[in-house]
């Protein structure tokens, strides 16, 4: 059986598409999951979204077994969590870390990612529309057994 990819969004992103549509854009959340789904086609892909640290490391731990590959956009996490850091290096396959917009274009406070330690790719600035890219990128990263 194929693993499915997990895509998964940190806090705020709930709100994408309301949110400072200067900086992220006015693509809804749902509407960048549709644009994931229909890139994946037949493969399996669980899309999620927390505002909650705790929750979002246990899907990482629940994708060590469950997934092929993940796609996550850890937002504000990605400079403060250690923990988030801590849990992805457990994960066997591709990662690829993705942002909405360019944060090395932005504050300081953006610019040093403690995913990025662990993860295979990063891609940043691409805007909402840039996620099913990063869906593909890891689907050939798995085909290709790549870490
Ligand atoms: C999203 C956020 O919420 C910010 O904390 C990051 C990231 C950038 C994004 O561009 O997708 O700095």
């Amino acid at each position: 059986m194929t693993k499915p990819i997990y895509v998964l969004n940190g806090p705020n992103l709930n709100r994408l598409g309301r949110r400072e549509p200067e900086i992220y854009g006015t693509t809804s959340l749902a509407e960048v999951e549709e644009l994931c789904r229909a890139t994946a086609g037949e493969r399996e892909l669980v899309f999620r979204q927390t505002n909650s640290e705790e929750r979002l490391i246990d899907w990482v731990h629940e994708a060590i077994d469950e997934a092929a590959g993940i796609v996550i956009n850890p937002a504000a996490f990605t400079f403060t969590s250690l923990a988030l850091l801590d849990a992805l290096k457990m994960f066997p396959g591709p990662i690829i870390e993705y942002h909405i917009s360019n944060v090395h274009r932005r504050e300081q406070i953006y610019h040093r990612s403690y995913v990025s330690m662990t993860a295979t790719a990063v891609m940043a600035g691409l805007g909402a529309s840039g996620y099913p890219i990063a869906v593909s990128a890891l689907i050939r990263l798995v085909e290709r057994g790549e870490r």
